[in-house]
């Protein structure tokens, strides 16, 4: 606590810029498929923005989530636990009325299986004390079918085809 506010003063002051922290991660492929691919994660003052570039899909729509627990070790993805829900709240479209602080949303996936995602929100932290904000220690998930933003607690997205340990 007393680190992180020494350096955002430090950033601010002396710098005259805000922090920014980035950390890029690669995509480890799931359940037997072949996905690969790159997620960055860059914190700038109090917005975190992820870029997310996937390949070798099936074409087509895709979930994307953050999970509670950063272990991909699980050959189907299954050790990411389930959906990072710290407030409690059901699944479903991000910024509707009820969503898990992992409710991403959709990515698609070209004829070539290729699909990018940017997302920002000031929901999120990297590293800081907030645990109902830190995204570090979480993994993000790729799955293989659509998020119907309904069904509970899932969204009904089917098999894990590509993860990632935010760390
Ligand atoms: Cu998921
Ligand atoms: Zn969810």
């Amino acid at each position: 606590m007393k680190i992180a506010k020494i350096s955002m003063l430090f950033c601010s002051a002396v710098l005259g810029v805000s922090c920014t922290t980035t950390k890029n991660y690669t995509v480890n492929s799931k359940s037997g498929t072949m996905t690969q691919g790159t997620a960055d994660f860059t914190q700038k003052g109090k917005t975190v923005s992820l870029d997310l570039n996937v390949y070798k899909l099936t074409p087509g729509i895709h979930a994307v989530h953050i999970h509670e627990k950063g272990d991909c070790s699980a050959t189907d993805g299954s050790s990411a636990g389930g959906h990072w829900n710290p407030s409690k709240n059901d699944h479903g479209k991000w910024g509707s009325e009820h969503f898990h602080m992992g409710d991403i949303g959709n990515l698609v996936a070209d004829k070539d299986g290729t699909a990018r995602l940017t997302f920002k929100t000031d929901k999120w932290c990297m590293g800081c004390s907030d645990e109902s904000k830190n995204i570090i220690g979480k993994s993000l998930i790729i799955h293989a079918d659509r998020d119907d933003f309904k069904t509970q607690p899932t969204g009904n997205a089917g098999g894990r085809v590509g993860c990632v340990e935010i760390k």
